[in-house]
């Protein structure tokens, strides 16, 4: 027939943190995509998937308006930008916490020592959530990036950021005090996918799994 063949389209990272191990979840799943530099999107051979790259700030918004059906990206993307997409599965990878972080040897009792101190962050909606949730007033004062070295230059008396190793803190004299997020990278959906697109979608969240439990 003539019908046009479905497609399911999924955002990925362009380069970066999340780029590899979004690409080899793929491999493992046994879908071929050649992946070319500089390219924007690509296809799938093997498999009815067309792959956009893009900054991982963008993807929760490319999902929610349908421009792409479903994304990976990082749990603290998603909840930062509080858009209308549905979290569907964790990936294993990217895993880190979102956390709070004082000059080394200072004193944190409780989130109660941040009243009235400015923290410095990328991430200015979970921090004032976590702040309200503690029913504490501090100033928040958005960076986009090197927030570590905000309290070594005073620009802040506290920060929120990423942590993985740890040893960025420690670098800038840093000590963590307050995890408010653990992440790792999820697959989101649209909320509104087509019954076609669903039934893509559940072949490949059937082929996730199964890498998934290989690799335990
Ligand atoms: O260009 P684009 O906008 O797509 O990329 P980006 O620069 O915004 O993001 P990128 O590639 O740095 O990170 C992508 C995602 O990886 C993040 O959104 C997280 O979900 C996840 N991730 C996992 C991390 C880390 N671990 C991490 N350690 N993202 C950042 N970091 C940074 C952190 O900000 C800090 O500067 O690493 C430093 C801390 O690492 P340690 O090991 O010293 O603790
Ligand atoms: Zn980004």
């Amino acid at each position: 027939s003539n019908a046009p063949v479905a497609k399911l389209k999924l955002a990925i990272q362009k380069s970066g943190r999340l780029h590899d191990d979004s690409m080899r979840l793929l491999k493992e799943c046994g879908i071929d995509i050649s992946n070319g530099v500089n390219k924007l999107k690509s296809e799938a051979s093997n498999f009815p998937l067309e792959v956009f790259f893009l900054r991982d700030d963008d993807i929760p918004q490319y999902v929610e308006d349908a421009v792409a059906d479903i994304g990976f990206v990082g749990e603290n993307v998603v909840y930062e930008k509080k858009k209308k997409v549905d979290v569907t599965e964790k990936l294993g990878f990217g895993k880190c916490r979102l956390s709070i972080a004082v000059p080394k040897g200072e004193d944190y009792g409780s989130a109660a020592s941040l009243q009235g101190k400015r923290i410095a962050t990328s991430y200015p909606v979970l921090v004032q959530d976590f702040l309200d949730q503690q029913g504490v007033k501090a100033e928040i004062h958005e960076i986009s990036g090197s927030v570590e070295i905000a309290p070594g230059i005073g620009l802040a008396s506290a920060i929120c950021d990423l942590v993985s190793s740890g040893s960025t803190l420690f670098m800038n004299g840093l000590q963590e005090v307050e995890t408010i997020l653990q992440s790792q990278a999820v697959l989101i959906r649209n909320s509104n996918l087509k019954p076609e697109q669903q039934a893509i979608l559940d072949k490949l969240l059937f082929r996730i799994q199964s890498v998934k439990k290989a690799r335990n």
